[in-house]
């Protein structure tokens, strides 16, 4: 990989690991409503998804994807700090303030939303494959999902749908090993979720969801064969959350130790950069000015106002206009 190109991918890393732990500590202190489920360690997988998918293909994110969705926002419309507003809540948010974390969705910069139902959009996302591919257009309709996701029976009716119509579907499972707390060898017939995937005859491929560089040639790879009308692919990026689902650490000790300190994908990307002669001041810059970035999108959210109460049925069902009646 170029120095440069993983320069931009570090540069990205950052941006998400600020932001998360920016959301963090504001919801520590009970500034951010709901539920907070945090993509730390998962950094790699996100900035590599993000560096591929235009504003014109689509991807439906997971309930860890503030990552994608902030880059997306920033990359394509340039206010990623709408991706914090909306997570506080707050009217000048992606969806005015009303989706929240698991409903952030702007699809002018391709970001189709979340569910709260995991993994619903496995069906969603053969709908945009279809229309695009009966418009010929080439457009790359992306489910991030985790790995509990796939206990789901639209998982086996999507990725068949998609096989027999080659529909230009990209699954990419995030696999941290857990769901929940139930580790993925006990909640699935295989703990590689990619054994799941191949007897549906298209591409599947698993990867170090940790390791920026080979994520990021394999999503290269999988959305250069989608856009060639090859049909579906199946990436699996294993990768580790810092976060539990609850509070407290439910993990041996060695495994915490391992991911955090020996596998942590930024810590990785900093090895490489210094064999490339990127010195420690010239990525703690990169982090500098990312932090400095997050902490004017917290504020940016913080002074924003709330949605307004008196629109708090506005937009939860398309209009007839919408609709096209
Ligand atoms: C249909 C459905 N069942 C259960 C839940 C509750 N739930 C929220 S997150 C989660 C685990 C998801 O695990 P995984 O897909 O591996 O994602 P991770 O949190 O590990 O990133 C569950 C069961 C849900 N939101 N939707
Ligand atoms: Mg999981």
């Amino acid at each position: 990989m170029e120095r440069d190109t993983l320069l931009g991918l570090y540069d990205d890393m950052w941006l998400i690991r600020a932001f998360e732990q920016g959301l963090e500590r504001e919801f520590e202190q009970g500034n951010v409503p709901g539920m907070l489920h945090t993509g730390l360690g998962q950094e790699a997988t996100q900035a590599a998804l993000a560096a591929h998918l235009d504003a014109t293909d689509c991807f439906f994110p997971d309930h860890r994807c503030h990552g994608i969705n902030a880059l997306a926002q920033h990359r394509h419309r340039g206010d990623g700090e709408r991706i914090m507003a909306e997570l506080f809540g707050r009217s000048t948010g992606v969806c005015g303030g009303k989706g929240g974390s698991l409903h952030s969705a702007d699809p002018t910069v391709g970001n189709y939303g979340d569910n709260a139902v995991e993994g619903s959009y496995m069906a969603t996302v053969l709908g945009v494959a279809l229309a695009a591919q009966l418009r010929g257009e080439p457009k790359v309709a992306c489910a991030i999902i985790g790995d509990g996701t796939v206990g789901r029976g639209e998982f086996h009716e999507s990725l068949n749908m998609a096989a027999i119509w080659k529909l230009p579907v990209l699954y990419a499972c995030v696999n941290n090993g857990y769901a929940i707390s139930m580790p993925v060898g006990d909640g699935h017939a295989s703990a590689d979720i990619i054994d799941l995937a191949k007897g549906y005859g298209f591409e599947c491929r698993q990867v170090d969801g940790n390791d920026i560089v080979e994520s990021h040639r394999a999503v290269g790879d999988a959305v250069a064969h989608i856009r060639a009308g090859e049909g579906p692919y199946f990436l699996e990026l294993k990768t580790w959350r810092w976060q539990g689902i609850f509070a407290g650490e439910f993990r041996p000790a060695e495994e915490v130790k391992y991911w955090r300190e020996e596998h942590d994908p930024i810590l990785m990307a900093d090895e490489v950069l210094e064999s490339m002669g990127v010195d420690a001041a010239a990525r703690e810059a990169i982090e500098s000015a990312q932090r400095a970035r997050i902490e004017e999108w917290i504020a940016f959210a913080k002074k924003s106002p709330p949605p307004d109460l008196a629109k708090a049925t506005a937009d939860v069902y398309v209009g007839w206009e919408v609709a096209g009646r």
